[in-house]
């Protein structure tokens, strides 16, 4: 649903840039010699010479298009170069897509605040550029403007000569009478020039631009003059240039909403809009929503550009077109295994990368049963919460598969998903995963250390990400698990339908416009879907390397009684009482300590469904607990060592007193968490210090007894 945000300035200045057939691109800059030529690329199936999904300006000039396949783009243009897009686990790799999208966005961000809009797309906020260089070398000073930036459009700006045009913009850019939003235009204007070209220079790739004071008209206008170019948006020109604009081509109104202001009120063009009060669009499409549709028939809009350089979401999916629908459990279940297998490789690299999390697991599918072609759209989504491990995503994929395909073909009419009168087809499939979380800084190899070091004596199979997997959090109830599912003749409820998905599922249904700008952008065409997907982290970019450790940080305001890192605290408060530094944390962690283990009593208290310490579940509680150690915080300042439960949640919490704390435990661990570690205690001695400092002024204090 669209949401109405008040402009906080309109005197921001945002760029829009879009790459010019960016797959194209990709494989010309990795094959030279395909510069210039009519160039496509194509899907990994062959089928009629594959389905193309970019092609270049050349070829367009021949009348190739995208929706066309190999062998019909032949026909119009028989010299064009078919490139297929790379393969892996039998559908398209799009990795070296999106690290060169990587790319461009790493060079970006030096200017200002980047969104990363989809795989090559970026927005980014250029107020503060555009500011700095209207004060200190504003356009009418500057003896040398690049030809690069002369060769911008402006809408609305009428140049009647158009061999003057540069002479004209460069009046335009100039103008010492120009209010100052154009002013600040103009600077936007040279400065996103100047990107374009150290884009162009650092990765070789083209792009197109829009400049303008927010998102959703500078959006508008990068598609404007492509390829290599870029347009500016004066205030003065907003109303001609959405007057005429189709309405369903405006981001969000692509759908049922687009659809509704067509049929129910005659509006086609955003223009038209206009003519419904803020009242009226209101009482009709709700308060929210009615403003918003008021804004932006003004071209308000109060979005402000995210600062997210990493996708909101990942996901693999394919499509299986025609004769290649997928029409069996097993089919589907192959394939799906294939997807997962691609997810949790890209959400495992998230996690090294930049230290994230997803919690959501959505499926999706395009089906049809027996001869209804409008059964196509009605497959429901179904998500779960993300438990991380290939094994056990591909696991709750096929059951949200299960429970939409219940639903979709009537679960309570049949006995059995496989009879004849049941027929159906899968003609797309995929997962994603979203709800992407930042795991709190310090905890990541930490989890990962133990979760190597419990794997001899757990039974989970691969060791971070299982580990990881239960860090994922589970709904609060834990009723959402999608374990329930197992069979079809489970009637365990099924997961609920996220209903950030029917959006996706919408954008996966034909609006190329508006999938472009989601999280999750699932490309409509060709046999494979594509996501967005970027693995830098800002931090990465800022630092020129992707690979960077981040620093342990804690604040130093971080709470006396750190609540919910049980495990590790009452080691560290045992070992420490009873064997100062004698005790290994590392063998506790290994089980391999009487003595330590008997901790595990302690912690079980009045529960005693932990006993199996070993057990997943436990694990799953180490994990869970470190997971929040930024987050809780219990203000007890009695210092008094206490073991207990919170009732509510099954899950141990400790406090513990700091002086029973022997840092030298700390030593025992390897030097990769150390630090990490360290930093748990840093901040905790403050009070004690605080504390200690008191006692002196005591003692030295005249009213000593
Ligand atoms: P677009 O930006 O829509 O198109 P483009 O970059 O190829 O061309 P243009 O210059 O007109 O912007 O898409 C970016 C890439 O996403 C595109 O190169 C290939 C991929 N893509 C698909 O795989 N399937 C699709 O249906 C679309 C629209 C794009």
């Amino acid at each position: 649903m669209p949401v109405a945000t008040r402009e906080t300035s309109d005197a921001r200045v945002i760029a829009h840039l879009d790459m010019d057939c960016f797959y194209v691109q990709v494989e010309q800059r990795k094959q030279p010699n395909l510069r210039g030529l009519p160039t496509a690329v194509i899907q990994y199936n062959s089928y009629k010479g594959g389905a193309l999904i970019a092609v270049s300006y050349e070829a367009r000039k021949y009348g190739v298009k995208r929706s066309m396949r190999g062998d019909e783009a032949q026909e119009v243009c028989p010299q064009i170069q078919l490139v297929q897009v790379p393969v892996a686990r039998g559908k398209a790799d799009l990795n070296t897509y999106r690290n060169a999208g990587s790319e461009v966005v790493s060079v970006l961000a030096r200017k200002g605040r980047c969104e990363r809009a989809s795989i090559d797309e970026v927005y980014i906020d250029l107020t503060e550029a555009a500011e700095a260089m209207l004060k200190e070398a504003p356009p009418e000073n500057l003896d040398d403007i690049h030809e690069e930036v002369l060769k911008s459009h402006v809408l609305g700006f009428i140049v009647e000569d158009e061999n003057d045009t540069k002479k004209e913009v460069r009046k335009w850019l100039c103008r010492s009478d120009a209010d100052y939003h154009d002013k600040l235009l103009a600077c936007g204007a040279i400065i996103v020039a100047d990107l374009r070209m150290q884009v162009l220079k650092e990765t070789e790739f083209s792009c197109s631009a829009g400049i303008a004071h927010n998102k959703m008209l500078a959006k508008l206008a990068s598609a404007m003059n492509k390829p290599a170019q870029q347009t500016i948006v004066p205030r003065s020109s907003v109303k001609g240039l959405l007057e005429s604009f189709p309405i369903k081509k405006m981001k969000q109104l692509g759908g049922k909403l687009g659809s509704s202001l067509q049929s129910d009120l005659g509006v086609n063009t955003v223009g038209e809009l206009l003519k419904f009060s803020e009242e009226k669009l209101q009482q009709r499409y709700g308060i929210n929503t009615g403003t918003w549709l008021w804004n932006i028939a003004r071209g308000i809009s109060g979005e402000e550009v995210e600062g997210r350089l990493l996708p909101k979401s990942h996901g693999s999916g394919k499509n299986f077109p025609g004769p290649q629908a997928l029409k069996t459990i097993s089919l589907v279940q192959h394939w799906l295994n294939r997807l997962c297998e691609e997810l949790s490789e890209r959400l495992q690299s998230d996690l090294d990368q930049n230290k994230r999390i997803a919690r959501t697991l959505t499926l999706h599918a395009r089906a049809y049963k027996g001869g209804d072609s409008d059964s196509h759209k009605n497959f429901p989504s179904k998500s779960c919460p993300l438990r991380y491990g290939t094994a056990k995503i591909q696991e709750d994929a096929i059951n949200l598969f299960q429970a939409g395909l219940r639903e979709y073909i009537g679960f309570y009419n049949n006995k059995s998903l496989g009879s004849q009168s049941n027929r159906w087809g899968i003609t797309s499939l995929s997962v994603a995963a979203s709800k992407m979380v930042t795991i709190p800084s310090g905890t990541h190899s930490i989890v990962k250390y133990f979760g190597g070091q419990l794997q001899p004596s757990s039974s989970l199979k691969q060791t971070p990400e299982s580990v990881i997997h239960e860090a994922a959090p589970s709904s609060p109830s834990g009723g959402e698990s999608c374990l329930g599912l197992n069979s079809y003749e489970s009637q365990l409820g099924y997961p609920e339908e996220d209903t950030r998905m029917k959006y996706l599922r919408a954008s996966f249904g034909q609006q190329v416009d508006q999938s472009k700008d989601s999280s999750c952008d699932l490309s409509m065409q060709g046999d494979d879907l594509t996501e967005e997907s970027s693995l830098l982290s800002p931090q990465a970019i800022e630092n020129g390397t992707a690979e960077k450790e981040p620093q342990p940080s804690f604040p130093v305001e971080e709470p006396r009684h750190i609540h919910a890192v049980p495990t590790l605290k009452t080691v560290v408060k045992k070992n420490t009482a009873k064997e100062k530094g004698n005790c290994s944390i590392l063998k506790f962690f290994k089980n391999h300590h009487d003595h330590c283990t008997s901790v595990k009593q302690h912690a079980t208290n009045g529960q005693g469904s932990e006993s199996n310490y070993h057990s997943d579940s436990t694990i799953n509680n180490q994990v869970e607990s470190l997971k929040e150690t930024n987050h809780e915080a219990i203000g007890t300042d009695n210092g008094e060592s206490s073991a207990s439960h919170e009732a509510g949640e099954g899950r141990a919490s400790w406090s513990y007193r700091m002086e029973e704390i022997d840092p030298s435990v700390v030593d025992e661990l390897p030097p990769e968490i150390q630090l990490e570690v360290r930093a748990w205690f840093r901040p905790l001695k403050r009070p004690n210090v605080v504390k200690r400092g008191s006692i002196i002024t005591h003692y030295f204090s005249t009213n000593k007894d």
